[in-house]
């Protein structure tokens, strides 16, 4: 990692942005040609063999709102059973899954701003877990690092070394043997506590199991999480069925109706990574939102807040609102991954990579009862432009409002808090004889420490990429100072926890490290990169 240094534009800061660009064009994967494609993904596309169905047939599932065990004293508790079941995703075909509960996605977690949450997680699947709420202001011991893990039974206790660390070679191979003294694992169950000390926001909760991350969440171990205030309670947003949460997911399916994965092992216990075409991350051919394949939504000709996630591991998305008249419908954006924005920007179009979050208002209210608004992808073609689609079933009332102003809590950091700033490149490179993900040059190792900040600093990251990389800090909300030295993009407002850097783009973001002093990370969350390697240790003292 560079050397943290003193504000401003030194001759070495401008040598180390220089020296990534230098680097890019000799990987072979980011020319100078593929930089001015911008190719709109990375990643390689999976087919299914399954019969698929035609968009807008299946309805919506809405996952259900966990239900606590105990709301005694001063927090409420949870339990989750992670699982094997199977569930009918595409019409007539039952899909073996890993669940948070026996669904796919998860049950939702309703969490109210200062009130802690205590989730048992009990792990009866065939390996290890660790969760993560990702966009948490989590204590370190509940935030799911990689190496803290669930053991499930029968699992050889073996605290201070990764399992199956040991022998990977070639392509996408692991990181070769390597151990973690730090590591904290339990057996069969572990007590998460989330004390919701945190602006109000949508937020999720998946595995991050060290080297598997991206095969567990493919197979399904995702869930909603919803931080509410009253201050947000407040304002006259669309709510009650008129508020809908929607996960977006890529998958491919086997003609019987199996999820298909690339992995080079497909227990999941031994080698990670995935298969050559593969490297650079998972796509499938079939869009799933709330686990229902190109849904549809019967609702009112009304205002609607819609909470997007993209859960999928690689797939970038441009999504649009549009009618069968052909007219594009506004996307008021009133929040971004940390919650809401000081006030409403309206969009066409909206790019969201993996792990971002939207919140919207789209008023339907002009689209004619009977017909179609479809939420298309401009990034995709064929059949994954479609996502999915609301039906305006009725006319209806709508005493729902967008204020102007929609919060002051935002925090107002400037350049000239900055007490360090520090540069990363995440890029390819080579790792263990094969392909890796790095940032500043290295691997994830659990056992080094990255980056230190005093409890409390603000600090500049320069970040700057080959390929396109979703970083994600964890711990912390972000604001995006600039992009590609330019002022941040319309979408780039609000307070952020992850940050799509395009291919060949650099960013500068801004955040104070507070909260809580532990081990978090930083890491790419293209879950292929991010099992490859492109992770790194946060360590705030
Ligand atoms: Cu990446």
């Amino acid at each position: 990692m560079p050397e943290p240094h003193s504000n401003g534009l030194t001759r070495r800061q401008v040598l180390g942005i220089g020296g990534a660009f230098g680097l890019l064009t000799t990987t072979g994967l980011a020319t100078a040609a593929t930089l001015a494609r911008r190719p709109a993904t990375t990643g390689g596309q999976l087919r299914s063999t399954a019969q698929l169905p035609p968009p807008y047939q299946v309805p919506l599932p809405l996952p259900a709102v966990l239900k606590p065990v105990s709301t005694d004293g001063a927090a409420d508790r949870y339990e989750i059973v992670q699982r094997e079941t199977t569930a009918e995703i595409l019409p007539g075909l039952r899909t073996p899954l890993w669940t948070y509960g026996g669904s796919f996605p998860g049950p939702t977690i309703e969490a109210r701003r200062g009130r802690p949450v205590t989730v048992t997680h009990h792990n009866e699947l065939p390996v290890p877990t660790a969760v993560h709420l990702h966009g948490g202001r989590t204590p370190a011991e509940s935030d799911g690092y990689p190496t803290d893990l669930v053991l499930p039974a029968g699992w050889p206790q073996a605290p201070h070394t990764m399992p199956g660390m040991a022998g990977t070679d070639g392509h996408g191979g692991g990181m070769g043997a390597m151990t973690d003294p730090r590591a904290v694992t339990t057996r069969l169950k572990r007590d998460y506590t989330f004390p919701n000390d945190q602006r109000p926001t949508l937020l999720w909760y998946h595995d991050h199991r060290m080297d598997f991350t991206a095969p567990a969440i493919w197979r399904g171990l995702a869930g909603l999480y919803i931080v509410r205030d009253d201050a947000e309670d407040a304002l006259g947003l669309p709510a009650g069925p008129r508020e809908i949460p929607l996960m977006i997911a890529d998958r491919a399916f086997t003609a019987d109706g199996a999820l298909t994965y690339p992995s080079l092992d497909p227990t999941l216990r031994e080698r990670p990574g995935v298969t050559e075409p593969y490297v650079a991350g998972v796509l499938g051919d079939v869009i799933l939102v709330n686990g229902a394949p190109w849904p549809v939504h019967e609702t009112d000709a009304a205002r609607h807040r819609l909470r997007l996630l993209n859960a999928s591991n690689a797939r970038h998305y441009e999504l649009e609102a549009r009618t069968e008249d052909g007219r594009r419908l506004d996307l008021v954006r009133i929040g971004a991954d940390q919650g809401l924005l000081a006030a409403p920007v309206t969009h066409q179009s909206l790019p969201m990579a993996p792990a971002e979050r939207h919140d919207l208002v789209v008023d339907f209210a002009s689209a004619p009862v009977g017909s179609l608004v479809r939420i298309v992808n401009r990034l995709g073609s064929g059949r994954t432009r479609d996502v999915m689609a609301f039906r305006i079933a009725r006319p209806a009332t709508d005493d729902s409002r967008i204020p102007p102003a929609l919060t002051t809590d935002l925090p107002d950091w400037h350049r000239e808090d900055a007490v360090r700033t520090r540069d990363f490149a995440f890029r390819a490179g080579r790792m263990n004889g094969g392909h890796g993900w790095l940032i500043g040059g290295r691997p994830f190792d659990p056992a080094r420490p990255d980056v230190t900040v005093p409890l409390g600093d603000t600090e500049i990251w320069r970040l700057i990429a080959d390929v396109h990389h979703p970083v994600h800090l964890h711990l912390v909300g972000f604001r995006i100072l600039t992009r590609g030295g330019k002022p941040p993009l319309p979408h780039d407002a609000g307070l952020k926890d992850t940050v799509s850097l395009r291919p060949g783009e650099s960013a500068e973001i801004i955040t104070r490290f507070d909260g809580y002093r532990g081990r978090y990370l930083f890491h790419c969350h293209n879950a292929e990169h991010e099992d490859m390697g492109m992770m790194a240790n946060l360590e705030v003292v």
